[in-house]
Order: C-alpha cells, then sequence, then structure tokens
C-alpha cells in the first residue's frame, strides 16, 4: 500500500523501465552533482559519459533528478541539459524532496535525496563523488550532512571516492560507526578524500573484489540490518591532487565560508566552488576523472550483486 502510494510519485524512463524488466541490473546516478557540482557544459558532457561507461559494462544508468512533480528515474538528454544548465534548479535532500514534489519545481538530489529515490525505485547500487558528513567545526554549527542519517536506514550501497576534506573526516567515519554504516574500501586500506586518495583513515572493511563486496551487502541486507553501505574507491593516480595544495585551498575557503556568514544548505555548494575557483579549474579534471572511475566501480558492483541473486535463483 505504502509502496504503491510512493510509485505514483516516480517515473521511469524508457530504457531504465526495459533494464528493470529485462531484470539488467541498474546504477543510480545523482543530479546535485552536475546542478551544483559542475560548471556548465562539463556537468552534461560528464553525466552523459559516465552513463555511456556503465551501459558499456553491461548495467543500465538511472541518473535520478525532480521534474514536473515526479521523481524521475532515468533522464532524457533534454533533462540532463535543463538540469545542467539552468540556475533555477533547487538541491534536493530528504527535507526539500516534498517541496520540490509539490510545488513541480525542477529539484537535483543530493546524496541523501538520491538514496531515497533509488530505494523507492529498486535501485541498489548509487554512484556518486564524494558524501556529505560531518562538518569541521559541527561542534558550534551543528552542520552535519543529512547524506549520514539516510544512510544510516536507507539500504543503499553509495559508491564514492571518499569525502572532500572540507569535512572533518575522522568525525564522518565515527558518526557513520555509531549508525551501524559499514565503510567498505577498495584498492586501498584507508579511507578516500576525494581529490587525495587518502584521507589518513582506515576504511572498516577492504574488499577489492565485487563478488566479496556483494557478498558482503547481501549478508547485511538479507539480516535485516537496514541502511547504506559506503564503498570507498581513491582517486586514479594520475589526476591526483598534491595533497599541501588542497589542504591550503580548504582552509581558505572555510575562513571565506565563516566571514561570508554562509550557513545550512549553502555551505557545501560555497566550499565546492571557492575550491574549484582557487584551483583555476584543475579540480575540474580531477574530479570528472575520480566520478568515471567510480562508476566502473560501481557498474562491476550492481553486476555482482546481481549475480547473488541469479545464484539463489538456480
Ligand atoms: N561533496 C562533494 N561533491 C558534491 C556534494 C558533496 O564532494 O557534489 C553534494 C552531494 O550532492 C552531497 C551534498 O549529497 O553535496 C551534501 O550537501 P550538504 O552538506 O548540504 O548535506
Ligand atoms: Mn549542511
Amino acid at each position: 500500500m505504502v509502496a504503491n502510494l510512493a510509485r505514483a510519485w516516480l517515473s521511469f524512463s524508457a530504457p531504465v523501465a526495459a533494464a528493470q524488466a529485462a531484470g539488467r541490473p541498474l546504477v543510480a546516478l545523482e543530479s546535485t552533482i552536475i546542478a551544483h557540482g559542475m560548471p556548465y557544459p562539463h556537468n552534461v558532457r560528464t553525466a552523459r559519459e559516465v552513463e555511456a561507461l556503465i551501459r558499456g559494462m553491461g548495467a543500465e544508468p538511472a541518473t535520478i533528478a525532480v521534474l514536473g512533480g515526479r521523481i524521475r528515474i532515468g533522464l532524457s538528454d533534454d533533462e540532463l541539459e535543463l538540469i545542467g544548465r539552468s540556475d533555477a534548479v533547487h538541491k534536493v535532500s530528504r527535507r526539500d524532496l516534498p517541496a520540490v514534489l509539490a510545488s513541480g519545481a525542477p529539484g537535483a538530489t543530493t546524496v541523501a535525496g538520491t538514496m531515497i529515490c533509488a530505494a523507492l525505485a529498486g535501485i541498489e547500487v548509487f554512484v556518486t563523488g564524494g558524501i556529505g558528513g560531518v562538518h569541521r567545526g559541527a561542534s558550534e554549527t551543528f552542520d552535519i550532512s543529512a547524506d549520514l542519517q539516510e544512510l544510516a536506514k536507507t539500504s543503499v550501497a553509495v559508491v564514492c571516492a571518499g569525502a572532500k576534506s572540507i569535512l572533518d573526516i575522522g568525525l564522518t567515519l565515527e558518526y557513520l560507526e555509531t549508525h551501524g554504516v559499514p565503510v567498505l574500501s577498495c584498492e586501498q586500506d584507508n579511507f578516500a578524500a576525494f581529490y587525495t586518495r587518502d584521507s589518513g583513515f582506515r576504511a572498516d572493511f577492504r574488499l577489492d573484489d565485487p563478488a566479496a563486496q556483494a557478498r558482503f551487502i547481501r549478508a547485511k541486507w538479507d539480516l535485516g540490518l537496514a541502511g547504506g553501505v559506503v564503498l570507498s574507491t581513491p582517486v586514479p593516480q594520475a589526476v591526483e591532487m598534491p595533497s599541501a595544495e588542497i589542504d591550503a585551498l580548504t582552509r581558505q575557503a572555510l575562513a571565506e565560508c565563516a566571514a561570508q556568514g554562509i550557513t545550512g544548505k549553502a555551505v557545501t555548494p560555497f566550499l565546492l566552488a571557492r575550491i574549484k575557483a582557487l584551483t583555476g579549474g584543475r579540480s575540474l579534471a580531477t574530479n570528472i576523472a575520480l566520478v568515471k572511475h567510480n562508476a566502473e566501480v560501481g557498474a562491476r558492483l550492481a553486476l555482482a550483486l546481481a549475480d547473488t541473486q541469479r545464484d539463489r535463483a538456480d
């Protein structure tokens, strides 16, 4: 009953509906990264390239956004263009989802927003760039991304390049532990830090093999342990940025944010935009490369999760 009520708000693109009917694995993609994370036209081009990459690996991409009062699971080229080009696209987390659905305004879903929509659509794997987390100075500001609460309760595997060092990564991992969210890593032991490979903090469990990642995730969900799993994979070595430079620019961006009195949902987009500007656009190439790498890891995980289901049916 509840599921049917929710379904009335969902609208699947033809390719996603066909893939789902054929039992092909799906990979959800967020739209905040397109609308608020990268400049036009790089954002739209990257979104299309990421979709093509996932399709080439045998899974079906489902970019998620809110348009015309519906949660759209899979976007057409024109819809991607609209999300990437318009300045009037809302940033949609859990709190904001009813607002854009009710008003009909366009919305780009964050990690939290996309997890909710992916779960409603029956999609188990979601690829993003970096997750939100506990902000530096959160003991005073209380600024903790709703992404973390979503990971605590919504059963979707989130593939990312860790979290940006605009956040307090140590506290972010503590928060996830408190809420029982496992943080997996592949390709290295440590949790990744988006522009740089090493956050200096260990992930909980290193699993390089997609089949092993899939078994871990199935075990969790089979037991009824609802909630997300984070799979961190580092940015490719060739495009990693120097950590001393990122640290300095991050400190500068944080100081500017405080000086300008920016708060709430504007904090993360402000910091992302400032770091992008301060690196003279060089961070964009890193950003694009890491998202594509995450997409490969996510597609392999989606295929492995589909295999675990097939093995059961046999
Ligand atoms: N971190 C990034 N890039 C991003 C975001 C975070 O490195 O694009 C976006 C994601 O959509 C994430 C959101 O879910 O910002 C978190 O925002 P907030 O901190 O306001 O919860
Ligand atoms: Mn916040």
